[in-house]
């Protein structure tokens, strides 16, 4: 399709940008942020990503995408760690299966946060279940080998792949994502608040943080906390905001 050639042409030409979406703890404290990317097409303007990432997906352009994406992270990292008010700040970055799957993903990871100087401890990976089906013993050794550099594993979308309980006991993870369709009807559909319930019983008794994303409401956001939520992610707290904004959204509160 010409929106594949349009989305190539665009990494040539640096036409995409990372948002940042902040993640509160149950006080408040911005710990860190989801960084989101996003396309800025110079005809289109921009598109969102659920229309180009599966398109990236489906041609393999994910895989030099996806590592631009953690470039721009780690740069990213790189400059929060030399203010002392976003030094201590996370960053998740989404990574596809296909681009975790490739051979050198692990090389090319550990030479990106070895060159760019980050601490490996603030950057978090967020896999989906999608990623983790097949090819259990690859997976399982690639992300020991970057956990033991220092970096983190979140599991995103918790609950809506195909959930198997049983790999969670073998992944290194250090988080849990409970997927934002449980997380909107919490209050009014029950099988949703047992399943968020659920996640965050599992996810502490196996010493991950549990975090909630999609939290619209202080409702939301007052169920999941009750029930032993840590982190949360949502439009109550911010919409994904542009860096300059994300900075100053921390600025106002520490
Ligand atoms: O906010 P939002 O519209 O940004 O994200 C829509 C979807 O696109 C989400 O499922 C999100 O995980 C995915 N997405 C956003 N940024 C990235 C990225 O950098 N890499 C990958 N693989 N997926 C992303
Ligand atoms: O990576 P993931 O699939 O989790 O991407 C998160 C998606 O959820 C992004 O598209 C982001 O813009 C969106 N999002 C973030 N916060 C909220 C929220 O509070 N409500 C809704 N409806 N969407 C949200
Ligand atoms: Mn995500
Ligand atoms: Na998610």
């Amino acid at each position: 399709s010409s929106l594949e050639a349009d989305l190539r042409k665009s990494l040539d030409r640096d036409d995409f940008y990372l948002v940042y979406q902040p993640q509160v703890t149950s006080s408040g404290q911005v710990i860190g942020a989801e960084a989101l990317i996003r396309w800025l097409h110079p005809k289109l303007g921009v598109v969102p990503p659920g229309e180009f990432i599966p398109l990236a997906e489906r041609t393999g352009v994910i895989v030099p995408l996806g590592m631009w994406v953690l470039e721009r992270a780690c740069e990213q990292l790189a400059i929060w760690a030399q203010n002392p008010h976003t030094a201590k700040l996370t960053l998740s970055v989404n990574v596809s299966a296909l681009q975790f799957r490739q051979a050198g993903f692990l090389t090319d990871t550990k030479i990106l946060v070895s060159e760019t100087g980050v601490d490996p401890s603030r950057l978090k990976l967020e896999l989906t279940e999608s990623a983790l089906v097949k090819d259990m013993d690859d997976i399982v050794h690639k992300m020991d080998a970057l956990k033991s550099v220092g970096i983190g594993f979140s599991l995103d979308d918790f609950g809506t792949g195909y959930s198997s309980l049983n790999y969670l006991k073998r992944l290194p993870l250090d988080q849990l994502k409970i997927d934002q369709s449980f997380v909107r009807d919490v209050l009014t559909v029950p099988s949703d608040a047992s399943i968020a319930r659920m996640v965050i019983s599992l996810g502490k008794s196996m010493g991950f943080t549990v975090i909630a994303e999609g939290v619209e409401t202080q409702g939301q956001r007052e169920f999941l906390m009750q029930n032993g939520c840590h982190i949360f992610q949502g439009y109550l707290f911010s919409k994904p905001l542009q860096i300059t904004q994300f900075d100053a959204y921390v600025a106002e509160r520490t």
